[in-house]
Formats: structure tokens, sequence, C-alpha cells
């Protein structure tokens, strides 16, 4: 019985923790910007350069699921809000790549461009 909790805890936090790893140990911020362009690409389902509201909550909604989750339109145009700087209401490659970037810099706490065993999460 008690081994078989300490297993689902197990399991469950293994869950948790790969969930985390937006950003990997040893990852270059090069390799964060290949990343973001490949995001990118999957967002752009239509491919004309722009990820527009509709692609954004198929994506959105796409990785919800994976999660186990559901996503809402509330949540998607908060994102395109936050995401659209230049306010054409799309989402373009430089948009989505800023954010990833800036993302990446926050983790990269000593600025070596590598994220490091202990600013990876
Ligand atoms: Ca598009
Ligand atoms: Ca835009």
């Amino acid at each position: 019985m008690m081994k078989t909790v300490k297993i689902a805890v197990t399991i469950g936090a293994l869950l948790i923790s790969s969930q985390a790893l937006a950003q990997k140990a040893g990852q270059t911020r090069a390799e964060a910007q290949a990343a973001s362009a490949k995001k990118f690409r999957n967002l752009d389902a239509d491919g004309n350069g722009k990820g527009s509201p509709t692609e954004l909550l198929a994506f959105m909604t796409k990785a919800a699921e994976k999660r186990g989750e559901t996503m809402d339109q509330a949540k998607v145009d908060r994102r395109l809000k936050r995401l659209d700087t230049d306010g054409d209401g799309n989402v373009s490659a430089a948009e989505l790549a800023a954010e990833d970037l800036a993302k990446f810099d926050k983790a990269d706490v000593n600025r070596n461009g590598v994220l490091d065993a202990d600013e990876a999460q």
C-alpha cells in the first residue's frame, strides 16, 4: 500500500518537473531562438508569416490539451495582447522570439548565454 502511494507521488513529481522544463539546462541563446522559430512554424499553420488569433487559439488549445488542460478564449486574447507588440492583431515570428528570448534572458542570471543547471527550470 505504502509502496503504491510512493510510486504515485514519484510519478506526479516527474510529471510536474517535466512540464516545468520549458527552459533546458545547457540550452544556449541561439538554441532558444531556434526553438522559438520552430514554435512559430507550428503556430503559423497556413504559413503566411503571421500567427492569426485563430491560429493562436488552435496552437494554445493543442498545447493545453497535451497538458490535460483546457483553453479559453479570454486566455488566448490576453496572450495575444501581450505578444502583439506592434498591435497589428497578429503574432509575428519576431514578436514570439522577443517573448521567448526575454524568458531566456531572465533565466540566464549570470548572462553567459547558456542556461546553467541551476538557472534552468
Ligand atoms: Ca498564419
Ligand atoms: Ca503583431
